[in-house]
């Protein structure tokens, strides 16, 4: 009979028989548990500065941070329209269907990460007709051989609900532009009946390997349910920001995730991987940006993630991590009609910081947060549970006299 398990947890797996779990502790996890992960992290919070609120005015999916000369910048969706979203079979030239629809891209400039100048419009759509012309956002911006690419999504109709569109870029010489448009897509959706059929969404480009890894989501759309994938991240290869894109035969690289959000680390890819899929809530790593492994178990991710990523480009195969960036939040708990505001995250998925306060776990909630919209149970939901459990729940087996 081998002696219990002992309280200090052995750094090497101990030769014993081990549970299921305890091996997952050695094989998977490690015997410092998350205050020990270089890959854990808890994040927290911060609103920003400079942003006014104003009625019908959205500001959501940022891009990377850039750091210039001393300066940070993010470009990020911006919304003005005379109305809320009404959905597609209402929308017009003037009302957005989507809290994303009718969008420009607008930028921002900061010296400390939380006191924000916004800047205006960068990359606009064209005239109705032309490529684009509905809406342009989710931006993401690479620097590449001193110019600056910002790609973002681009819609030359309403968006609907399968919410269908292409990946195209605006190029600038300086981060202050001005932006001259492709005109064009330069990642588009596969064929009809691939996992990215309906959507190439949230660009995400990293220089690594000597070329451009344009990370983005992808999803068959109106196919979901049923068999179908729902999302997934794939990643298209480059060697010039105007392509040709060459997308990884090993597509969907990530089998989860609603927005892409990604950084050089060591001599691979780190990945924040939130909300959607069975592998939501993960940071994961692929030493080679392609065969990811999930690391880490997180609560609460930033939603839209778009990190301070200092090294994004620097491609020296020692990617440092990260430490904070912007994301947005839907003041009236989401949807697509939700407008949203940009706050600040800050975490430790640093190789160069120590903040033990970030490798905290056992997060709790105010009763507030319990009883908000998105987690209180419905009173059409607590009707229906009430009729069901009358009709399904047995007393407790043995805890009342058989009847003879
Ligand atoms: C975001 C992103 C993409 C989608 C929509 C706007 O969270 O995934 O940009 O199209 O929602």
């Amino acid at each position: 009979m081998q002696s219990p398990f002992p309280a200090k947890l052995p750094h090497e797996k101990p030769d014993r028989e081990l549970s299921a779990s305890m091996e997952r502790m050695y094989d998977i996890w490690n015997p410092h548990e998350d205050r020990g992960n270089e890959f854990f992290s808890n994040f927290k919070y911060s609103p920003l500065e400079g942003f006014s609120r104003e009625p019908n005015v959205s500001r959501r999916d940022p891009s990377k941070v850039l750091r210039i000369d001393g300066t940070y910048y993010v470009w990020y969706t911006c919304r003005r329209t005379k109305s809320p979203p009404v959905g597609h079979e209402n929308a017009t030239d003037h009302i957005p269907s989507v809290d994303w629809d009718l969008a420009d891209i607008w930028y921002a400039t900061s010296e400390d990460g939380f006191h924000w100048e916004e800047q205006g419009p960068a990359a606009t759509r064209p005239p109705k007709g032309e490529f684009g012309w509905r809406s342009n956002c989710t931006p993401d911006i690479l620097v590449w051989k001193d110019k600056y690419y910002l790609y973002h999504q681009a819609y030359s109709e309403v968006i609907q609900g399968g919410d269908s569109c292409p990946v195209t870029i605006a190029t600038a010489d300086s981060p202050h532009g001005p932006w001259t448009r492709l005109g064009r897509p330069i990642v588009e959706p596969g064929g009809p009946d691939d996992w990215d059929c309906n959507c190439i969404h949230d660009p995400f480009p990293l220089i690594y390997k000597g070329k451009i890894h344009m990370y983005y989501k992808g999803s068959p759309g109106q196919k979901r349910g049923g068999a179908n994938i729902i999302r997934a991240q794939g990643v298209a290869i480059a060697d010039h920001p105007e392509g040709p894109y060459k997308k990884s035969p090993l597509n969907p690289v990530l089998n989860s995730g609603h927005e892409t959000c990604l950084w050089p680390y060591k001599e691979g890819i780190a990945a924040i991987v939130s909300l959607d899929g069975p592998e939501k809530n993960t940071v994961q790593y692929a030493p080679d940006g392609l065969h990811f492994e999930m690391k880490s178990l997180l609560q609460v991710p930033p939603v839209a993630p778009g990190p301070f990523v200092p090294d994004a480009f620097a491609d020296n195969g020692d990617g440092r991590g990260i430490t904070w960036g912007l994301c947005h939040i839907n003041p009236d708990g989401g949807g697509s009609m939700s407008e949203s505001i940009l706050a600040r995250f800050d975490c430790d998925l640093s190789r160069d910081t120590d903040r033990p306060l970030f490798k905290n776990n056992n997060l709790r909630f105010d009763e507030p947060t319990y009883f908000q919209r998105v987690l209180k149970l419905p009173e059409y939901l607590q009707k229906q549970i009430l009729k069901e459990q009358n009709d399904t729940d047995q007393n407790t087996i043995g805890t009342f006299k058989e009847p003879s």
